[in-house]
């Protein structure tokens, strides 16, 4: 691909959270993009975001407007930066005036792990004792895993990978869920004991996939990121955040997917749970990948259709009362 780049271009910003994983993330990123074009320099800028700080908090108290990609756009905004990468499902789906999704890369294993506690190496969800201590912050895990496995019980872990690893094997949980696409480019897949098949719980929206945001109208730095866009992906990714989007779910509700793409063809299943797990909508629709976002807007009716927005009111009530 030939993009022509102006004087203005030949520096580009990355704007990054500095947790190990967003580096990991960001550098990558600029690898990928510094072999492609190496008459432009691209520079990283590290920023600690809101959700970085907070971490003594249940994720899903705090709101979920932008927790981790608020600075990273406002370093944008006042063109600190210039594109900042987040790994997608923390990006919210309505994004600030002025700023767009610019790039989705190839996504990793979107699916969630179990990592276990030592003590029950060889065990897997099915098999763990009644009782055992699941640790996760994410509702849409809570709320699926329930569902399946009521003799287990769930608690709140927050802190990156790292600490959270270190949490488990101090004790504090027996087992904890985390995504298969975290734990490999920590280059820890090894920890990994079973991986969540997805008709017991389906994915976050975006999960696995990296995000490049821009400003809207940087044509020049547009055409540099969208080198790295992975067609399929992208597709995947729009389906499933049109249909966050038109449920009106932020990232810290019940609401899990699962998309293929096959000879252009998309198929997109989609839920939304009650937080005790016992109610569970979920519905599947299909159509030309190149309508993605209608897709998602289609599956988002139809679970409305179902009950999906009901469910949806009480789990607001119950976190802004809790
Ligand atoms: C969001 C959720 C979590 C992260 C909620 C969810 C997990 C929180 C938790 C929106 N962001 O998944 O239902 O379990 O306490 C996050 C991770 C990654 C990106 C870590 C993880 C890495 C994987 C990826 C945190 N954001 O989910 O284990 O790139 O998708």
């Amino acid at each position: 691909m030939t993009v022509s780049v102006s004087a203005a271009t030949r520096t580009i910003r990355i704007g990054s959270r500095k947790s190990q994983l967003a580096l990991v993330q960001t550098y990558w990123v600029q690898e990928q993009l510094q072999q492609r074009f190496p008459d432009i320099k691209f520079e990283v800028h590290t920023m600690s975001t809101q959700g970085d700080k907070i971490l003594d908090v249940a994720l899903a108290k705090i709101g979920d407007k932008g927790l981790f990609t608020k600075e990273l756009e406002v370093g944008m905004l006042s063109r600190e930066t210039d594109i900042a990468v987040h790994s997608l499902k923390d990006l919210p789906t309505q994004l600030p005036e002025g700023l767009m999704l610019g790039c989705v890369t190839e996504r990793e294993d979107p699916a969630d792990a179990v990592v276990f506690h030592e003590k029950n190496r060889g065990k897997q969800l099915d098999t763990l004792p009644a009782g055992a201590i699941i640790g996760t912050s994410s509702l849409r895990r809570l709320a699926q895993l329930r569902h399946h496995y009521p003799h287990l019980e769930f608690k709140d872990v927050r802190g990156n990978l790292n600490t959270r690893l270190q949490k488990l094997d101090e004790g504090q949980y027996d087992a904890l869920i985390l995504a298969v696409a975290g734990l490999r480019r920590l280059g820890m897949g090894d920890r990994i004991g079973q991986v969540i098949p997805s008709d017991i719980s389906l994915h976050a929206v975006g999960q696995g996939a990296l995000g490049i945001e821009c400003r809207e109208g940087d044509t020049e730095i547009l055409d540099v990121i969208k080198a790295l866009e992975h067609t399929p992906t992208a597709q995947r990714c729009h389906a499933e955040r049109a249909f966050l989007r038109e449920l009106e779910g932020g990232c810290q509700v019940p609401i899990g997917v699962n998309t293929v793409v096959e000879s252009d063809r998309l198929t997109l299943t989609g839920m939304v749970a009650s937080l005790d797990g016992k109610r569970l909508i979920k519905d599947t629709v299909a159509g030309a990948a190149a309508d993605a976002e209608q897709l998602g807007i289609e599956l988002a009716h139809k679970l409305k259709e179902q009950g999906a927005q009901e469910i949806l009111t009480e789990i607001f009530a119950e976190i802004n009362r809790g």
